[in-house]
C-alpha cells in the first residue's frame, strides 16, 4: 500500500498532509504532519497539483479556501470534527444582535460558513496572541468553550463563550478522575478547566512538541488525543510517552487509513469546495490570523 501511494502521489504531483491525530501509519506516509495552523501555513507554501488531507473536514476546508488553484482532496467524506457542530451562522447573528460592539474570534475548528462571519480565526496555538490583537473590549469566541476559559485567564478582555457549551467530546473526557498522571502531564486547552488546573504545561500539540524539545524530563503524560503520542514518539525516540486516556479517541480522525488515501488519490476524490462568496470572507479572517501569529 505504501509503494502504491508513493507512486500515484509523484504521478499526480500531490502532498499529503497528516494533522497530529492521524493514525501512526498515515503519518508516517505524509509529506508534512502538523497541527492545523502549521499545515494551513504549509498548505500555501506547497508546489503540488493536488493537496489529500489527512484530517477532518474543516482543516481540508481551510486549505482549500487558501488555494484556489489546487485540488483538495479528503479521503472520507465522514471525517469531521463533532466541536464545529455547535456553531452556525444563526447563533453568531444571534450573539452579534445582542453584543454589538464585539468582535468575533472564531477557532478554527468551524465550518467556513462561519469562517465568514469572523473578524479573525485563532488556533489553540495562538488565541491568546489573536483576541489581544484586537480593539474591542469584548469577544465573542466559539465554538469552544475550554478554550474560551483557557484565553479568559490569560486576557483582560471580557470572553463571551459562544455558545456556552460547545466542546470536543475527546477531550471533554479528559477529566481529573480519567487520566493517569505519573509523568510530565501536557493539557490542551480543549480540556475541562479542572484538568487545566493541575497541568504542569497547558499547550496546543504543535506547542507540546516544542515543549518537549526544550524540557529535560524523560516521561510525559500527553491528554489530548491518543495518537499525539506517535507524533511525539517519532520526533523523540529517547523519551516516554502515555496517553493520558487511552479511550481519548478522535473518531473523525480514525476514517482516514492508508487504503482511503490511496483510493482518495486514484478516484480524486473527495473534491473540497468552498463556495467563492463563502470562501472570500473566510479568506480574510484566516489570512488576518496568519499575519498577527
Ligand atoms: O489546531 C489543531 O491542530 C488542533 C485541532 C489541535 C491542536 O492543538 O493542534
Ligand atoms: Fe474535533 Fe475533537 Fe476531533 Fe479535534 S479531537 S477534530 S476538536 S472532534
Amino acid at each position: 500500500m505504501i509503494e502504491k501511494i508513493n507512486k500515484l502521489k509523484k504521478e499526480l504531483n500531490a502532498v499529503i498532509l497528516a494533522h497530529n491525530y492521524q493514525r501512526a501509519e498515515v503519518q508516517q506516509i505524509a509529506d508534512f504532519v502538523g497541527d492545523s495552523l502549521e499545515l494551513a501555513r504549509k498548505a500555501t507554501q506547497i508546489d503540488a497539483d493536488y493537496i489529500v488531507f489527512a484530517g477532518v473536514d474543516f482543516m481540508a476546508e481551510t486549505a482549500a479556501i487558501l488555494n484556489p488553484d489546487k485540488t483538495v482532496l479528503i479521503p472520507s467524506k465522514t471525517a469531521s470534527c463533532e466541536m464545529a457542530r455547535y456553531l452556525t451562522p444563526e447563533i453568531i447573528h444571534e450573539y452579534k444582535k445582542k453584543y454589538p460592539n464585539a468582535q468575533v474570534v472564531l477557532y478554527v475548528n468551524s465550518t467556513a460558513a462561519c469562517k465568514a462571519l469572523a473578524d479573525i480565526t485563532c488556533t489553540s496555538a495562538n488565541a491568546v496572541k489573536v483576541v489581544n490583537s484586537l480593539d474591542s473590549d469584548t469577544i465573542l469566541f466559539g465554538p469552544d468553550s475550554n478554550l474560551a476559559h483557557y484565553v479568559a485567564e490569560r486576557t483582560t478582555k471580557n470572553i463571551v463563550p459562544m455558545p456556552p457549551n460547545g466542546h470536543c467530546y475527546v477531550h471533554t473526557n479528559l477529566t481529573v478522575e480519567n487520566v493517569r498522571r505519573d509523568g510530565v502531564l501536557m493539557v490542551h486547552p480543549e480540556c475541562p478547566p479542572e484538568l487545566q488546573n493541575v497541568a504542569d504545561v497547558i499547550a496546543s500539540t504543535g506547542g507540546m512538541v516544542k515543549y518537549v524539545a526544550k524540557s529535560k524530563e524523560k516521561r510525559f503524560i500527553v491528554a489530548t488525543e491518543r495518537d499525539m503520542v506517535a507524533r511525539l514518539k517519532h520526533d523523540y525516540p529517547d523519551r516516554e510517552f502515555l496517553p493520558a486516556w487511552d479511550n481519548a479517541i478522535c473518531l473523525g480522525m480514525k476514517q482516514i487509513t492508508l487504503e482511503s488515501i490511496y483510493n482518495s488519490m486514484k478516484e480524486k476524490k473527495y473534491v473540497v469546495t468552498v463556495p467563492e462568496d463563502i470562501a472570500n470572507k473566510a479568506k480574510k479572517a484566516i489570512e488576518r490570523m496568519l499575519e498577527v501569529s
